[in-house]
């Protein structure tokens, strides 16, 4: 009745407990573990990430654990920051300065409406299309085995951040289906539409086959 998630981001914590706490589990994260090493993210690709957290973890634990690689990747930008989302803004980086790092990179390319893009209703400009990605990977050191599953949520960088929650990019994701910021959300809402929401969904639908 308890999952550990291989995790230190406070967000992912959030929204796994709410998924889980549904299912009457009850979620451990690296907050729990807090002299475990920091598993070092350099592979280069979401699953291979996700797939090295969840083994590293799973073998000094002794334990099934699942982890959760993700971030986000703007279309206008080749895909950046794509795997390096966490550090976008290099040493010391926060949500609040990735995000005005992303601003800063996207007003350098210019005219975001000559690319094709409009504004919201209410005038604020659409930067560029982008869209979150989440692997997931569960690794059970007793089978040796992993299951796996991948997860992605589309929209646009507006010019702007609306609403205070989720985490991450979440206040600078536009939603056209919800009309809304992934950060405009409830944990609720965000888990039907979100990238991890749907990358744990199909994880689940997996471990019940
Ligand atoms: P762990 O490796 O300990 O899980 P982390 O924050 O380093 O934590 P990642 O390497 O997977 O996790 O980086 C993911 C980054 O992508 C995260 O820091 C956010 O900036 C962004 N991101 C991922 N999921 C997001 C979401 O649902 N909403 C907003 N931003 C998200």
């Amino acid at each position: 009745d308890t999952v550990v998630v291989a995790t230190k981001n406070a967000g992912k914590v959030r929204e796994f407990a709410h998924a889980f706490e549904k299912l009457g589990m009850r979620v451990v994260s690296m907050f729990d573990y807090p002299s475990l090493p920091d598993v070092v993210e350099d592979g280069t690709t979401f699953a291979e990430n996700a797939r090295k957290k969840a083994k590293e973890v799973a073998e000094a634990l002794g334990l099934p654990v699942l982890a959760d690689d993700s971030g986000l990747e703007v279309a206008r930008l080749g895909g950046e920051p794509g795997v390096y989302s966490a550090r976008y803004s290099g040493e010391g980086a926060t949500d609040v300065r990735n995000n005005e790092k992303l601003l800063r990179e996207l007003a350098a390319l210019g005219d975001a409406g000559a690319a094709g893009l409009g504004p919201l209703a209410d005038g604020t400009q659409l930067l560029s299309e982008a869209r979150f990605v989440c692997a997931l990977a569960l690794y059970d050191p007793a089978t040796r085995s992993f299951a796996e599953s991948e997860g992605y949520a589309a929209g646009y960088i507006m010019e702007k951040p609306r609403g205070d929650g989720g985490f991450g990019y979440d206040p600078l994701f536009y939603i056209s289906g919800q009309g809304k910021s992934m950060a405009e959300l409830s944990t609720e809402a965000k888990q039907g539409i979100s990238h991890r929401g749907i990358a744990l969904a199909a994880l689940l639908d997996k471990l019940a086959r």
